[in-house]
């Protein structure tokens, strides 16, 4: 075992679940090394136990491996599990940590951003309930990470991940698994797989999108394999190392192929697609764009469809930007509702403690207690499920739902990779104002509260501050504004946009027109030309 002098990087983000950042700068020595290391310092008790180790497959992915696999073996852990060619999404890392009771998990992956040589690559640590790490651990360890000088690592041979079974890295088991099967037997003991299948038998049109990303083998062996849709119903399954020279992003810009499949008239009954790691879903029917946000609601509303879920819900949780569809669905079913942070890290806590069933994202992200981490093959298969049992189609279900909930109209305004000075000028000028706001007359209506969004965890009693400024109107309108912090070039403005519609009101109108006086207020309030100079956002999801 050697013992090798390092010196800390400097740009290292506080408060995120891992590090994100260009291929490139975790090609330099030590870079990857000093994360791990900086983790398993934080970390006390794991002699001995088992580690869960996969990633998304993107280029980077072998190497990176094969490094921490020595370093495990080298700091101590007894057993590593590791996916078939290094390869593991994120909900099936987060069920096999669940499953093998293993103290912890690492995950290889920058998500929905692009891979390849030039791309981004990342890495995170999972904590034994097989989530991401609290904001204890990870603040602990970017503190550890900011004045680490050794880090520990093997000498030996590679190990061979093509083979299943059992290897010895010294005294340290590392068992390479197959990817996908345990995590498809959970999905058969949740949902009503019949069902499903006979839908796809009475000629169910549905296509999902694997990206060229790592649910492509999910997607076959669930959605093929186990359930009997016709094999051209997996679209790009080939994981590669560059995602196809694409971007794994399943929203409207990046998913267009399967976007508009999806709009013509005589496409498929079901369009679906997942991001570069698996945790992500877009949902859409035929010419019936699902908005993330609705798609909690509406899984909120009939997740008792599905077997796994047939006693109901506790409760649920959205983060704070979020639409606030899935409230009227909370309120109506007369269960709590928690409004938490971005990120997937913050539900772990309510989902443990049983006081959530669902959670979910704007940004795609949709799970339940059957993990630790958002599940894009999940949210398919609950969506498959819900139009097994109902028999109708998206569009019927979207405007049922819509009549007996109300409308939330939504869209999200991202401006990528503008200047990050100028980014943290417009926050905290907006900041500055928000004692002023409330009263002020717009065309939008009346702004009636504004404040920057904290949580209080009265589980772990941490308190997270600085998570957003939100501007509510009178009609229960809101504008949220926050910076990313996924990205890896400059900063990310996103501006969050909603409107509610009662029921009485038109459900009819586009969103875009519903969101337009909004949208002019959210630029005017916050002079986001003036401070990034930009006038148009990049992305509108
Ligand atoms: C984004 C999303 C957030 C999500 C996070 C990780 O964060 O907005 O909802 O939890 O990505 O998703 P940010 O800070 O860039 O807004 V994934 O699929 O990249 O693990
Ligand atoms: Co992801």
């Amino acid at each position: 075992m050697l013992t090798i002098s390092t010196t800390p990087f400097d740009d290292q983000k506080p408060g995120t679940s891992g590090v994100r950042k260009k291929v490139t700068r975790f090609q330099e020595p030590g870079y990857l090394e000093n994360f791990v290391q900086s983790v398993f310092d934080c970390l006390t008790g794991f002699k001995g136990e088992t580690l869960v180790l996969g990633g998304d497959g993107r280029f980077h992915n072998d190497l990176a491996i094969q490094t921490i696999l020595k370093m495990a073996a080298a700091n101590g852990f007894g057993r590593v599990i590791v996916g078939q060619d290094g390869i593991l999404s994120t909900p099936a890392v987060s069920n096999l940590i669940r499953q093998h009771g293993a103290f912890g998990g690492i995950i290889l992956s920058a998500s929905h951003n692009p891979g390849g040589p030039d791309g981004d690559f990342g890495i995170k640590y999972n904590g034994a309930n097989g989530g991401p790490a609290t904001e204890t651990v990870t603040e602990a360890i970017f503190v550890r990470s900011k004045v680490i000088d050794t880090y520990k690592i093997l000498e030996a041979d590679d190990v061979d991940l093509g083979n299943l079974g059992l290897t010895n890295l010294e005294a340290t088991k590392v068992e390479v698994v197959d990817p996908v099967e345990a995590y498809a037997t959970l999905m058969e003991s949740l949902f009503d797989f019949s069902a499903i299948s006979q839908l796809f038998d009475s000629g169910f049109e549905f296509r999902f999108d694997a990206m060229h990303a790592v649910t492509g083998p999910y997607a076959r062996k669930i959605f093929i394999e186990r359930l009997g849709a016709p094999a051209e119903s997996v679209m790009n399954a080939q994981p590669s190392t560059t995602f196809g020279n694409g971007h794994p992003d399943p929203n409207l810009v990046h998913a267009k192929e399967i976007y508009d499949m999806a709009m013509r008239s005589d496409g498929p009954d079901l369009c679906a697609a997942s991001d570069g790691d698996g945790d992500r879903n877009l949902i859409i029917g035929k010419q019936c764009f699902v908005s993330p946000s609705d798609s909690l609601a509406v899984i909120a509303a009939n997740a008792h469809l599905a077997p796994g879920y047939r006693s109901g819900l506790s409760g649920v949780a959205r983060s704070m930007p979020t639409s606030c569809a899935v409230d009227r669905v909370s309120e109506a079913m007369g269960i709590p509702l928690f409004e938490t942070p971005t990120g997937w890290k913050f539900f772990g806590n309510l989902l443990d403690a049983g006081d959530i069933t669902l959670c979910g994202e704007e940004s795609a992200g949709t799970g339940s207690n059957h993990v630790r981490e958002k599940d894009g093959v999940w949210a398919v298969l609950m969506w498959l499920n819900i139009l097994a049992v109902r028999g109708q189609s998206v569009s019927e279900i979207m405007r049922d739902h819509w009549e007996t909930y109300g409308r939330n109209y939504y869209a999200r305004h991202d401006f990528e990779e503008v200047d990050g000075q100028g980014a943290n000028d417009l926050i905290a000028a907006l900041r500055n104002k928000l004692g002023e706001l409330p009263g002020r007359k717009t065309k939008a209506g009346q702004i009636v509260h504004a404040d920057e969004f904290s949580y209080y965890d009265s589980i772990d009693e941490s308190l997270t501050e600085r998570q957003g400024l939100r501007l509510i109107f009178e009609d229960g309108s809101r504008i949220i504004y926050r910076l990313s912090g996924t990205g890896t070039v400059g900063a990310t403005l996103r501006v969050y946009l909603e409107r509610y519609e009662s029921t009485e009101g038109n459900l009819e109108q586009l969103t875009s027109d519903a969101l337009a006086e909004l949208v002019s207020v959210s630029r005017e309030l916050a002079g986001i030309e003036r401070f990034t100079g930009r006038t148009q956002p990049t992305v509108i999801t």
